[in-house]
């Protein structure tokens, strides 16, 4: 898939491409089939459980071990805009499938106010803030099952360092955006929460900031998710497991339009 000028302008001004339904029910179907393979074996590596109890909060690398993922990671509706928003050879630096389940005994708890950049450089010495953060929508999102929320045009102040909080986990270090700071960015571009049907994409750039509440409805909220980086964006300094930040940036190369469902 080829993105035209002006949706690559509109990423470059909003910092972000939302498609409604870019993935048919059928491929749908296919992710979501994935999705208990991946719970099956909790004893990998990236598997991150909620604070507050047992309930896996997200999976990181997937596309490491399922042959679906594995094949989403590789699909030229993902991988064709992400190159051509790099202008580069890409390597897939992670994915990731996070549960946002229903409500069981506890609400899974939201994702705070925050660059996804800021992570990588903390944790993994990522030097540039250039890859694209791709989220498949598994799942119809409404305002009742805590959308992601997104402040468009915020890319634009680059890595942003009005902390609200130290980081509560070394493991998952991030820059928790400053209240005050968030007002000016929302005075600014406003807030956008993301609702769609199942097979939905967005597009996101990685300083673009970005949160979810908690989900207390008792609908299921999963995304997968894609990060491609340009092949001379690595992060040499990571401990991380390659589930969680790839060493490896091998030039992926697309497969067929067809390699969900065949
Ligand atoms: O899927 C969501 O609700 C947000 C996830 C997120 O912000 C993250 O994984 O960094």
């Amino acid at each position: 898939m080829q993105l035209t000028n002006e949706q690559v302008a509109q990423f470059e001004r909003d910092g972000y491409l939302f498609f409604e339904e870019l993935f048919s029910p059928e491929e749908v179907a296919a992710l979501d089939a994935a999705i208990p393979k991946i719970n099956a074996d909790l004893t990998r590596g990236g598997v991150r459980r909620e604070a507050s109890s047992d309930t896996v909060r997200f999976f990181h690398g997937p596309h490491l071990y399922n042959d679906t993922v594995g094949r989403l990671s590789r699909h030229p509706r993902l991988a064709g805009p992400a190159a051509q928003l790099l202008d580069s050879s890409i390597y897939v630096f992670q994915s990731r499938l996070v549960m946002k389940t229903g409500l069981t005994e506890r609400p899974f708890s939201g994702f705070p106010w925050h660059q996804d950049f800021s992570t990588w450089y903390l944790i993994d010495g990522m030097v540039e803030p250039t890859p694209v953060i791709v989220a498949i929508f598994v799942d119809e999102v409404t305002a009742c099952n805590a959308p992601i929320q997104l402040i468009p045009q915020s890319h634009r102040y680059g890595l942003i360092t009005d902390r609200d909080r130290e980081p509560e986990d070394e493991s998952y270090s991030q820059i928790v955006i400053h209240p005050q700071r968030l007002r000016e960015l929302v005075d600014e571009g406003g807030i956008t929460a993301l609702l769609g049907a199942p097979g939905s994409v967005l597009f996101m750039h990685s300083n673009l900031v970005h949160a979810s509440t908690e989900n207390i409805s008792p609908l299921r909220r999963a995304f997968y998710y894609v990060i491609y980086d340009n092949i001379d964006n690595v992060c040499q300094n990571t401990t991380r497991s390659q589930y969680s930040a790839s060493l490896d940036n091998t030039p992926i190369t697309a497969l067929p339009d067809d390699c969900l469902i065949r």
